[in-house]
């Protein structure tokens, strides 16, 4: 197995023959309530995004033109956002976004069981478009990467699947595909969540981890996952069975993030987050509003792409005692209006309204929400839809807080329609 030694003129025919496939299936249990009507890859994200965009966007930026999307848990809001803003490619040139709910295609038991079920279950659809290479992802990660130079590392290493991979604090590392590699990056093991991750060498405090995206050849991946369904004691999952699998037939090979994500320019560490958690969904938002983000979203050479409604600019008008609203270290989407009230460090998505004499502080504001007059708000996500009556306060008094919506233990309340509605 080589070094990358990267050839930009060979990307565009190697992209051409590979297919993406997004696994968008999973609820994400830990985004709590936020994940009570939408899958994980549907949550709101950036002020206009979806969770899903930056892996779809990443497939068009690294020129892969044939995408197909696997969708299973609480898929209507995934669907329609994936169909109304994501319908722009062009069938007639041989590109498209399918989208592939479960749908029982191989036999009338079973919905998709694990994430390697999700994709053999439609694997006469795969065969159909007859991809040199199949590119599995999850859509449920925040990240800027050009798949095809990890395309073209797998190809020229001659690997039968290549592992994106990433190097973590080892006490994260439990939530992940843990591996080690040789000299050659060849995968020399790999054990799915351990309790007690093994570190790099050198390293005691850094584990390597996969980040759930790998390449395949198709062929390979095909018979992999027939002779997998045939084994009674699989959990047909890619972490638990697959890679593992591929990495004792030694065809698995790691590609560093490093070699293949967007920079970011002036030494800042590559961007990779699951945002799997309110907290860290919360930190990655606000981070947007922030001075210098860590991720940059106004890359003109990597631009994320997603569907937007038409809406009138944001607005700033004063209360009827002349104080005006203003807001600082803010992200506003089109469709607000802040009439004489303070907004710092903060992410308000589209027709987010904040009536006067309100303060909000540290506050994610998903779509569609109304946020009545004298309200003080600090360090809450706000589901989309919601209407925070008149005089409510959040952030000051933690049990009150908890008892009226949920909070985690870093004191971050999220606020759902449901629970202003069972108070
Ligand atoms: P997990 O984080 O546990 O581990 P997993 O639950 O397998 O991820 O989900 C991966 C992707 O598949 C997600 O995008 C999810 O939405 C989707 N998905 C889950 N179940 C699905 C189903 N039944 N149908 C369709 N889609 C489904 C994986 C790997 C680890 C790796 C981490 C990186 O197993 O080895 O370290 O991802 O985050």
């Amino acid at each position: 197995m080589s070094n990358l030694n990267f050839d930009p003129s060979l990307s565009h025919q190697l992209t051409k023959r590979t297919m993406a496939l997004v696994l968008a299936g999973g609820r994400g249990s830990r985004l709590k309530q936020l994940t009570d009507v939408r899958a994980k890859p549907a949550v709101y994200f950036g002020g206009k995004f979806r969770i899903i965009d930056f892996a779809l966007s990443n497939c068009l930026n690294s020129g892969i033109r044939k995408i197909s999307v696997v969708t299973q848990y609480k898929s209507h809001s995934l669907l329609r956002h994936l169909q109304r803003g994501w319908g722009f490619l062009r069938g007639e040139l041989n590109e498209f976004i399918d989208l592939l709910p479960a749908q029982q295609r191989v036999n009338e038991e079973h919905w998709y069981r694990g994430t390697a079920d999700a994709v053999y279950q439609n694997i006469d659809i795969l065969k159909s478009y007859n991809p040199e290479y199949i590119v599995i992802l999850a859509g449920d990660h925040i990240y800027k990467m050009d798949y095809s130079i990890m395309i073209q590392d797998h190809v020229a290493s001659c690997a039968g699947c290549t592992v994106g991979c990433i190097e973590v604090p080892k006490e994260e590392a439990t939530a992940f595909g843990v591996m080690a590699i040789d000299d050659t990056r060849k995968i020399t093991a790999f054990v799915e969540k351990p309790a007690n991750p093994p570190t790099v060498p050198g390293n005691d405090t850094v584990s390597l981890a996969s980040m759930g995206i790998y390449v395949f050849n198709a062929n390979y991946l095909y018979k992999l996952l027939e002779e997998d369904l045939a084994n009674p004691d699989s959990e047909h999952d890619f972490g638990k069975n697959i890679i593992p699998h591929v990495v004792s037939e030694g065809k698995a090979l790691a590609h560093p993030f490093g070699l293949s994500c967007v920079p970011r320019g002036d030494g800042i560490e590559p961007y990779w987050r699951d945002v799997g958690t309110v907290d860290a969904f919360w930190a990655a938002n606000l981070d947007l509003a922030s001075n210098w983000p860590e991720l940059n979203l106004y890359d003109k050479d990597w631009p994320i792409w997603t569907h937007q409604e038409q809406l009138p600019p944001a607005k700033f008008v004063p209360d009827d005692k002349g104080t005006n609203g203003v807001a600082s270290n803010t992200i506003i989407s089109g469709g607000c209006i802040i009439s004489g009230s303070n907004v710092s460090h903060s992410v308000l998505f589209s027709n987010v309204r904040v009536k006067s004499f309100c303060t909000i502080k540290q506050a994610v504001i998903l779509p569609n929400t109304y946020i009545g007059e004298n309200c003080k708000l600090s360090k809450v996500v706000i589901d989309r839809g919601c209407v925070i009556p008149a005089g409510t306060i959040i952030g000051e008094d933690a049990e009150l807080d908890a008892k009226r919506f949920y909070r985690t233990e870093n004191g971050i309340v999220l606020v759902t329609k449901q629970m202003l509605a069972d108070l």
